[in-house]
């Protein structure tokens, strides 16, 4: 390390990182240190590395680049991601771990001499709004400018904060390299790794460049975070935060947990609303409400069907001038293209395969296609012109409600809100959604996904569930519940909910907050009066909302329900859970055997509960 890095990390009197970066330049071998402060100068440096050693490439559009990554590197390795451990633990969910001095023994073998040639950058960051009390800070050190940039889109720089720690380690560690790299990506992605040490608050990454598996502060510090709110008793969420703005110039925030790929961005998107987060949200009780705040500051969202119609927000940040990373997409003659666009195409240009034209397969004979199901854009949320103006506040913003939801063809209903908290908290840990592009490996397959979560969760699933049961202790007000599904098919396999309907069930929720709709019980939950949304969807999207439609889509489909019913009594009589949420297991699969035998049925209009 030169003189002047020596002095920036000298100056943050903090021996804790001093020591990480030692170990990390002696692991690693870098030609070059640099350490990063929040300076303009230091993060215009980033920038510009990334264009020198050919991460990115500018595109046309004033402050838009392009980054690919390798064409075996599109999603999370959730294999290869795997969580540190010294002792037994029962999860009670599928999670992938190895032994702890096993682990470190071989990642440390991929790490060892993994910069050679390259340059060290050294950046600190907040998660969550600096001088805050939901915020962690995060020490990230990377050979990949990429990285380095992103994270200065998504996060908030922090070298200034660190200084505040007065020497504490109280800061989560992050050491990431691409390894060697072949055109521009990592070329040993048999060996890539994602080794995180619960114990010590650390995270190994090496031999990737896609976000999700290099970057320490998205879905790497978020693991971290989870267990540490669990031990603390607050929580870390896979959740947008959002301003629904009702009547009146009324905004009520909501907050809400869907899988990767399942509509947890365009939710937060929806025009006429404001946006304050889209992937992680810290939630904490402060005076008896429950507040949250992004712990990022950007958004890397999937590109996929982002046109005019769907995403207008978007869109248009994403066609105008300012600073965007685009991944994994088509660029021709210096303008990005992707599928679902709505634009013509053009039938050649560079994509995540290299040179690619229209009909170019891969070695198995599969057509690639323009753009990745998973290429992505990064950018700043103050880009947006529907940030929400709380969206940095320290203090966060009050949650009056919370969605959940998952990409469910056949069995749950568009909506439907909790008869109580811990009945919520069931909803939410009974979602099940098919997997999408954002994880390598099978797509369209059934699984559980606890408060979208499963990825991520990093305590025994009957520990996450009892701090989310706590949680509304000492509450003055407790936030309602809903759990949505924007993805329910016909039988011939069409989606039945266009893509702007969930404005209607948010509008719907908004107004359930201040009791201004009344709701009809059904066996799992409340849901909404055919006349209420009727009035909405003509409000809202000035739609003519049929009879039919109601019918078809908020029918209870008994059957089905109890099918998933069974699947969650197996996954959960195998593990420790608070009985609170056995009880809620239990009553929901007894209401709908009673409603079965009642009705005789096995798909029960919602009219029929009217008269109850
Ligand atoms: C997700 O997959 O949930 C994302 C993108 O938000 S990633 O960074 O890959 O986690
Ligand atoms: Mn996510």
């Amino acid at each position: 390390m030169d003189k002047i890095n020596l002095k920036k990390s000298e100056e943050l009197n903090n021996q804790y990182v001093i020591n990480e970066v030692q170990k990390a330049i002696q692991l690693c071998k870098p030609e070059k240190v640099t350490v990063i402060t929040d300076s303009k100068e230091d993060i215009a440096y980033v920038r510009e590395l990334a264009l020198i050693n050919g991460e990115e490439t500018k595109l046309k559009m004033e402050g838009h680049t392009i980054h690919f990554d390798g064409y075996y590197d599109q999603g999370r390795d959730k294999a290869h991601t795997r969580y540190l451990v010294s002792k037994d633990i029962d999860w009670g969910i599928e999670v992938e771990y190895t032994e702890k001095e096993k682990g470190l023994k071989e990642i440390h073998s991929f790490f060892d001499g993994s910069m050679k040639g390259k340059e060290m950058l050294v950046r600190f960051f907040s998660l969550g709004p600096t001088n805050s009390i939901f915020s962690l800070k995060a020490l990230q050190i990377t050979d990949s400018a990429y990285v380095a940039h992103s994270e200065d889109v998504l996060y908030r720089p922090a070298y200034e904060e660190f200084k505040k720690l007065n020497g504490s380690p109280d800061f989560f560690f992050f050491l990431h390299s691409a390894g060697r790299l072949e055109n521009g990506v990592s070329a040993e992605i048999d060996k890539r790794r994602i080794y995180i040490d619960l114990e010590e608050n650390k995270v190994y990454s090496v031999n990737n460049q896609y976000a999700g598996n290099s970057l320490g502060l998205k879905k790497l510090a978020f693991r971290l975070a989870i267990k540490k709110a669990n031990e603390e008793g607050w929580l870390a969420e896979h959740m947008f935060i959002m301003g629904v703005h009702g009547p009146n110039g009324r905004i009520t925030y909501f907050t809400g947990a869907y899988p990767s790929a399942c509509g947890k961005t365009s939710t937060a998107m929806i025009p006429g609303q404001t946006v304050v987060g889209d992937d992680i949200a810290y939630l904490k009780k402060i005076d008896g409400v429950i507040r949250a705040v992004n712990m990022e500051s950007g958004i890397f969202g999937i590109i996929h069907s982002v046109n005019s119609e769907n995403d207008p927000v978007i869109y248009q940040a994403l066609t105008s001038p300012g600073e965007v990373i685009f991944s994994n997409l088509l660029i021709n003659n210096g303008v990005s293209y992707w599928e679902g666009m709505k634009k013509d195409i053009p039938n050649k240009g560079s994509n995540f395969s290299g040179e690619w034209f229209e009909g170019k397969k891969d070695k198995q004979g599969k057509g690639i296609p323009c753009s990745h199901k998973n290429a992505r854009y990064t950018l700043r949320l103050n880009e947006l012109k529907n940030v929400d103006s709380k969206a940095n506040d320290p203090g966060g913003v009050p949650v009056k409600a919370i969605f959940y939801g998952g990409r469910d063809s056949d069995t749950t209903i568009p909506i439907v809100e909790s008869l109580t908290w811990a009945h919520g908290v069931f909803l939410g840990a009974t979602v099940e959604s098919e997997t999408t592009a954002a994880t390598l490996g099978l797509r369209g397959v059934r699984k559980h996904n606890p408060m979208a979560n499963l990825d991520f969760i990093s305590v025994p699933l009957g520990t996450y569930i009892e701090n989310h049961l706590k949680f509304t202790k000492d509450l003055k007000v407790i936030p309602k519940i809903y759990a949505t599904n924007y993805f329910l098919k016909d039988e011939a396999g069409k989606y039945i909910n266009g893509k702007m309907d969930k404005r209607v069930w948010l509008l719907w929720a908004e107004g359930r907050v201040y009791n201004e709709f009344e709701a009809v019980e059904t066996p799992v939950g409340l849901i909404p009066k055919y006349e209420d949304l009727k009035t909405l969807f003509i409000r809202e999207l000035n739609k003519d909302y049929t009879k039919t439609e109601y019918i078809q889509q908020f029918s209870l489909r008994v059957t089905k329900y109890l099918e998933k019913m069974e699947r969650m009594s197996k996954i959960f009589e195998n593990i420790e859970i608070p009985a609170a949420f056995t009880e809620e297991l239990k009553a929901q699969n007894e209401r709908l055997k009673l409603a079965r035998t009642k009705f005789k049925k096995d798909i029960i209009s919602p009219f029929q509960f009217l008269d109850i």
